[in-house]
């Protein structure tokens, strides 16, 4: 490991990971600061049951090498977290990324050094680095949020937060265990808590809109389509706006399936658009959404375009998503308190789940709707709402994370004049292509706020990037340069672009409160963060800044 690197990269996800083997075949040295004790980022971290990704994992994949393409089977369409850790390791050591770097640090501050024109990155420990370049691989969701709940630190039983979860097996056989959140990570956890404790109490503060996931073992006819087409997917990907290629793999569907192989989709059933009803739910009689519902169940409203674009449809969907819910819980009154009223479809990020509803009808089930009995205060021994004390042995946060800007304002960053980036996105984020920002100079954000980051699939987000500032990193040496940052104008300009295309979207509706917007973190300024105007389209605008000599950044001469 290089003592004296040309590039800093904080953090050994799979943006930290990729960083190393392309910075190295564009030969420059790097060292990787990781605040765990191994590879892996979020599927490090996120160890709670349940936990798995929403994105087909033959698409959830790196496409630098074709030769581990074709050597990696994963086990399910949807990969659970121990496989894409498995990846990950397995990455790790055919690549040797190792090598370049070091682990159980935490960085605690990052600071431009003016007269040596180099970041000073200082370690938690007291460690310091030195290098010209400084990438920021901290992912987007990767500070986890607990929230400050009166009497938290009292309570004497286990506390567990489902983005810091142990890595010794956590034994919950017997225990009367509480989960407080019911998003992702919630409704990912709650059916398989809800086999291992004795009872379960799910304290929910907004109900959710959840579809079931595809949960198929993958097929080896399926998986061998994929490889031999995987050329062709990955341009796929490139040109879709959420770099998911929707590849069908046609020959390997079994004569006489009823499903098509969906790999590429999120939930377990066909489409109504493939079965030739019109993929605008306005389109259809109130029959007809009936019979869609009856036939194809929750995941069918995410076929119709209109749900996301138009608000009449995305009423209609929510009033249809509501009855098909009250079907599926035993329990009247439980299901009223399952049903989200308050906001639509398409203003969080889709949640997928495997038996979420099915859930609530165990006996060893409890919901707490906190919208109607709010948390008092936690006790020695578990819970107080307006109602009731609840009992438990075992409370977990899945209370999700301070997102895309959480990890960046924790590391302290100082730039020209000790410019703080705190004070500088004080209202919110201002960055240039979610890549770097004015007065931070040789300073990168991979899926960084303002770029398509969380809304695409983020594999292909992180080639994009790592690609493009390892072409920038390369065109500065080659043309004899010290520093690039971006000017104050191409940062205004481009996030009202970011704000403008963003408005009227489902995202920003006005009822609309996601972390997308900040909106989970009390003070958190309400921007939407992420670039809703397509992959392909942000890729394009970086290839073209690249491809013109960067006219909206500045340089100095080395
Ligand atoms: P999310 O999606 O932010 O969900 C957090 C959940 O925790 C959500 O239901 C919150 O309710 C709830 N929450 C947060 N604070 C509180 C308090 N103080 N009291 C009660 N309930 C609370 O995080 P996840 O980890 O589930 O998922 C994050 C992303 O990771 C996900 O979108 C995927 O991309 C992967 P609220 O809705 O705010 O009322």
């Amino acid at each position: 490991m290089s003592d004296q690197p040309d590039v800093l990269v904080v953090g050994a996800g799979f943006a930290g990971m990729y960083a190393v083997h392309r910075f190295r075949e564009l030969g420059l040295t790097v060292k990787v600061l990781e605040a765990g004790s191994d590879v892996g980022g979020t599927w490090y971290w996120n160890r709670y049951p349940g936990a798995r990704c929403d994105v087909p994992s033959l698409e959830y994949s790196y496409s630098f090498s074709p030769e581990l393409e074709q050597e990696w089977d994963w086990p399910e369409v949807f990969s659970a977290q121990e496989d894409i850790l498995r990846y990950a390791d397995y990455v790790a050591d055919k690549f040797d990324l190792r090598r370049d770097m070091q682990f159980n640090t935490r960085i605690a501050k990052v600071e431009w050094q003016d007269d040596a024109r180099r970041w000073r990155l200082t370690s938690e420990a007291g460690e310091t680095f030195e290098a010209p370049f400084c990438v920021m691989a901290t992912g987007c969701l990767s500070v986890p949020v607990e929230p400050k709940i009166p009497g938290a630190e009292r309570f004497r039983g286990e506390v567990y937060h489902t983005g810091r979860w142990p890595h010794e097996a956590v034994d919950l056989e017997g225990k009367r265990v509480g989960i407080i959140g019911t998003g992702s990570s919630g409704v990912q956890a709650i059916p398989e808590l809800a086999r291992q404790a004795a009872h379960l109490t799910v304290f929910q503060r907004t109900p959710v809109y959840t579809v079931p996931a595809n949960r198929k073992r993958m097929r080896a006819a399926v998986q061998q389509e994929f490889r031999d087409s995987y050329r062709q997917i990955r341009e796929m990907q490139q040109k879709n706006p959420g770099g998911v290629s929707n590849f069908r793999p046609r020959k390997s569907v079994r004569r006489g399936d009823s499903v098509p192989a969906d790999v590429t989709r999120p939930s377990d059933i066909s489409m109504p658009s493939e079965a030739g009803v019109p993929n605008r739910l306005l389109d259809l009689t109130p029959e007809q959404r009936a019979q869609v519902m009856e036939r194809f169940g929750l995941g069918a409203l995410l076929a119709f375009r209109d749900v996301y674009t138009n608000a009449e449809a995305n009423e209609v969907a929510n009033a249809l998503y509501r009855d098909t819910v009250r079907r599926m819980i035993r329990d009247p009154e439980t299901a009223e308190h399952l049903l989200p009223k308050t906001y639509g479809l398409g203003c969080k990020r889709q949640v997928l789940d495997r038996d979420y509803y099915d859930t609530f009808n165990r006996d060893n089930v409890t919901l707490v709707d906190l919208g109607e009995t709010p948390i008092e205060t936690i006790t020695e021994s578990g819970i107080r709402t307006s109602r009731t004390h609840h009992d438990l042995d075992v409370l977990i946060y899945a209370t999700g994370f301070d997102a895309m800007t959480g990890a960046l304002l924790r590391a302290n960053i100082r730039g020209r004049g000790g410019r703080s980036l705190n004070d500088q996105w004080r209202d919110g984020p201002v960055t240039y292509l979610g890549l770097q920002m004015s007065e931070f100079p040789n300073l990168f954000t991979v899926t960084g706020p303002g770029s398509p980051s969380v809304l695409c699939n983020m594999l292909v987000a992180i080639e994009q990037h790592l690609n493009w500032i390892g072409d920038c990193i390369h065109y500065l040496r080659e043309h004899g340069l010290a520093t690039i940052e971006p000017s104050p104008e191409s940062e205004q300009q481009w996030i009202a672009h970011v704000n403008e295309v963003a408005e009227g979207t489902m995202y920003t509706a006005p009822s609309c409160n996601s972390w997308y917007l900040g909106a989970n973190i009390p003070g958190k300024p309400r921007i939407f963060m992420p670039y809703v105007g397509g992959y392909p389209r942000y890729r394009e605008r970086c290839e073209h800044e690249a491809g013109a000599g960067y006219p909206g950044f500045r340089v100095e001469s080395a």
